[in-house]
């Protein structure tokens, strides 16, 4: 950054007519612990005189008053320390000649919580950065990931993760893949992200959810380019064929990358409606309308398009995802950090309508908890619509295609309400 001359040479006079080095550190006084603060000596300065300052000062407070508590010494960055001290052993350090400056310690805030789970556990910005609180976990609520394969022992999900039978024995080949296998690590990539973000242990909307791993979309394992619709259908006949447990969530993350309505998907997704199963898919990423492709177009499929929010935009924004009218909400889905597949502790960033499609399933366990005398997929569905936070978006591609301005909330009711 260029500084104006003028203005350097104004400061660097005010600090030597004062006789003192210079004080510096943050204006805002709530960013500033009190009473403490980073001693720097300057450049060329050694260890021995940084004990040696750090003596004289504890001396000082011992001999004349003052207080002065040195925590924590710094000799490769710079020579100095950090240390508690009240204003008498300010003055007396900063007229060392060896001090450069002294800096108001400042408190930092680590972004622990995931931004896209910050983001909805909020109604309106900015982001809290507090630890994430859904109004439940989701626990008890089977979610069944129609993918490509979950890492089961990633330490995300490890213990709540099974594997759906395949009755037709079509997918052998992945069946029993040990899920650090060099060839699972590539074509497992989005079937596990979906589950961090459904249900992962740091990166899951309902983190107490179990998740069915419904393994069909292996093409890229298969020597394929590309998955097929009927590898989708088959999954919504696997996870009927097994019985699948209840109270349950469908998650359909994939699509086609054109224009298309299958009367075959509608049929199947209408049939997981009718028994019962919230399903949920993604609205697409072609930023087109979303009503001429498989979830926009179905009569039951909760459709679900891409935002995006701070800190990664300066506002909430809808992004290029597939828009409109089918589109039934928005959620988080640009740079979502969830599970990876190359070893089970690492991550991967996602971006796309699957992730968006991911948070809300999530949200889906967590108002079928939310309220267990309204289990069905309508009312979980008019739930997600009715408590969205409203009237927060940015359109940056759709203004005028009827695209609900509506964010995904799953925060408590009595806590940050809008
Ligand atoms: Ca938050």
């Amino acid at each position: 950054m260029r500084v104006p001359l003028t203005l350097l040479v104004s400061a660097l006079t005010v600090a030597s007519v004062a006789g003192q080095a210079p004080l510096r550190g943050s204006d805002v006084p709530d960013d500033v612990v009190p009473d403490r603060y980073m001693v720097v000596l300057k450049a060329g300065e050694t260890t021995v005189s940084l004990i040696d300052v750090a003596h004289r000062a504890v001396r000082y407070a011992e001999n004349n008053g003052g207080y002065i508590s040195i925590d924590k010494l710094f000799e490769n960055v710079f020579m100095g320390f950090s240390a508690d001290m009240d204003t008498a052993l300010l003055d007396e350090v900063r007229g060392y000649t060896e001090v450069d400056y002294v800096e108001k310690d400042s408190k930092i805030i680590g972004h622990i919580t995931p931004p896209h789970l910050d983001r909805i556990d909020q109604q309106l910005l900015p982001l809290d950065g507090a630890t994430y609180e859904p109004l439940n976990n989701g626990d008890g609520v089977e979610v069944y990931i129609i993918d490509s394969g979950i890492m089961e022992d990633h330490e995300e999900f490890v213990g709540r993760v099974k594997l759906v039978p395949d009755h037709s024995e079509k997918c052998d080949f992945m069946q029993g893949q040990a899920a650090s296998d060099a060839a699972f690590s590539v074509c497992g990539k989005h079937g596990t992200a979906m589950a961090g973000i459904v249900g992962g242990n740091t990166y899951g909307v309902a983190k107490g959810v179990t998740m069915w791993d419904v393994r069909v979309l292996t093409g890229t394992c298969d020597g394929r380019t590309y998955d097929y619709l009927s590898d989708v259908i088959h999954g919504m006949d696997m996870v009927l064929f097994s019985g699948g447990a209840k109270p349950a969530v469908v998650l359909i993350a994939s699509g086609t990358q054109n224009e298309y309505v299958s009367v075959s998907y509608n049929t199947a997704t209408n049939r997981l409606y009718d028994q019962g199963y919230v399903v949920v898919g993604a609205a697409g990423n072609a930023r087109r309308d979303a009503c001429n492709f498989l979830a926009g177009g179905s009569d039951h499929v909760f459709t679900v398009g891409q935002s995006i929010h701070p800190p990664l935009a300066p506002m909430d924004m809808a992004l290029d995802g597939n828009y409109g009218a089918c589109v039934d909400i928005f959620a988080p889905g640009y740079s979502v950090q969830t599970a990876g597949t190359e070893t089970t502790t690492i991550t991967q960033t996602v971006t796309g309508t699957s992730a968006s499609a991911a948070v809300v399933a999530g949200a889906a366990a967590v108002m079928l908890v939310h309220d267990v005398t309204n289990q069905t997929p309508d009312y979980v569905m008019e739930s997600i619509r009715n408590r969205a936070t409203t009237d927060v978006f940015t359109f940056m591609f759709s203004p005028s295609h009827g695209s609900p301005d509506k964010l995904v909330w799953v925060g408590d009711d009595t806590a940050g309400a809008k």
